[in-house]
């Protein structure tokens, strides 16, 4: 089977998947952003695991429970923060993706929710950002038929459009 990538508009926190990701800082203990948007909503005993994990290297993911989330588990990743570009940014944020998608297939997840990582507080570029969220996760799915599907949450317009137009140009190339 392969799998469906779409791109919606929406609150990641509200969505029934097996695991959303989570944007989150190297401390793992919560912060601005979607991160505080998914403590909030997932109730104190999420920051009680995270704080067990002691912590999370940039471009690395964990994964964790949803407690009240309608998501099953978290996974949290530390995207880069942009810095002009030439710090591997690029390879790290790609890295985010894979790690995310690698533990969610080894927990035997079927559906999995990403925001767009690093775009918001940590100021990497919308457009670069949308292009390597897709392709990145293409080219993992590729050969992991058994994830179903994931979905690019989007939390503005603007970002919908990005990926929706990365998303076709997957297609068309194909
Ligand atoms: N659902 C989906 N997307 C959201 C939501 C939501 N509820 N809320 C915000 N976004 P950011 P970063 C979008 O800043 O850039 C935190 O303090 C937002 O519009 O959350 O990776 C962490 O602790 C943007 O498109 O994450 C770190 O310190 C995207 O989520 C730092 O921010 C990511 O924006 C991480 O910064």
């Amino acid at each position: 089977m392969t799998t469906k990538l779409r791109a919606i508009h929406g609150d990641i926190t509200s969505l029934n998947v097996d695991a959303i990701v989570n944007a989150a800082n190297s401390s793992l203990l919560g912060g601005g952003g979607v991160d505080g948007a998914i403590h909030r909503a997932a109730g104190p005993e999420l920051r009680q695991e995270c704080q067990r994990l002691q912590g999370c290297n940039t471009g690395e993911a964990r994964i964790t429970g949803g407690y009240r989330l309608p998501a099953k588990h978290v996974i949290h990743t530390v995207g880069p923060v942009w810095n002009g570009g030439a710090d591997r940014e690029a390879e790290l944020l790609a890295s985010c993706y894979r790690e995310s998608l690698r533990l969610a297939v080894s927990a035997g997840l079927r559906s999995i929710a990403f925001p767009c990582i690093s775009t918001g507080i940590y100021g990497f570029p919308a457009e670069p950002a949308a292009r390597i969220a897709v392709q990145t996760v293409q080219e993992f799915v590729a050969s992991a038929p058994e994830l179903e599907e994931v979905v690019f949450c989007c939390f503005s317009d603007e970002d919908l459009r990005l990926y929706q137009h990365a998303l076709g140009e997957q297609i068309v190339r194909g």
